[in-house]
């Protein structure tokens, strides 16, 4: 097991696009092992193998809180759906095979620290691919992680959630981003408790 370095946007190889990968040789297993033992460590609900520079159709997603990592509010409750698949999600060269309705949810990304927007996606999705073993899988999702698959896929393709915001406001954050960098977590803290309420 290993910890892999999460590349933060606006590194160019997160423009890059996964290549398909034809076997799921061990090499492969101990990568996806890997990105979520990584995932869990950043308290990320997803990661896609174009996060961490290796250009491959590759995701992980767990939307069970790790230890006291309450962020995404699940006390709102999974949908049956969610319920019904087994966490963690690994699947290799994912595939949206049907998309219903429209949902809107508050999105982050481990490749934007501290940076949250709302993004409007399909809301229940079928999706094929390879599971860890190789052999083939399907996916019903709605909730959070047909939000979330749909996010990570994105990965794949090179895009990343703000490409997907309104152009005002994605290049507010890619303009702020530039400037600023990521604030540390504790500055982001600090930067909350002297806030002012405004109106
Ligand atoms: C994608 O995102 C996602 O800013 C996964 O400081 C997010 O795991 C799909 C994270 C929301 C659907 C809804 C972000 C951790 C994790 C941060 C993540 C941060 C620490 C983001
Ligand atoms: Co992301």
């Amino acid at each position: 097991m290993a910890l892999l370095e999460v590349l933060k946007f606006p590194d160019s190889r997160l423009r890059h696009k996964g290549k398909v990968v034809d076997k799921v040789t061990p090499e492969m297993q101990q990568l996806a092992d890997d990105m979520l033992e990584t995932m869990y460590a950043e308290k990320g609900i997803g990661l896609a193998a174009i996060q961490v520079g290796v250009e491959k159709r590759l995701l992980v997603i767990d939307i069970q809180p790790q230890g006291e990592s309450d962020r995404y509010e699940l006390e709102a409750g999974m949908t049956d759906l969610e319920k019904q698949v087994k966490l963690p999600i690994v699947i290799f060269n994912p595939e949206i095979t049907k998309k219903e309705g429209k949902t809107t949810y508050d999105e982050g990304c481990l490749s934007v620290p501290g940076f949250y927007e709302s993004v409007t996606r399909a809301k229940y999705i079928e999706v094929k691919g390879l599971d860890r073993d190789g052999n083939p899988v399907e996916y019903k999702l709605d909730g959070l992680l047909s939000i979330c698959m749909q996010h990570e896929i994105d990965h794949l393709d090179g895009k990343v959630f703000i490409d997907r915001l309104s152009p005002i406001k994605s290049n507010r954050i890619k303009a702020k981003i530039k400037k600023f960098g990521y604030p540390k977590p504790e500055d982001e803290e600090k930067e909350e408790e002297k806030e002012p309420a405004t109106i």
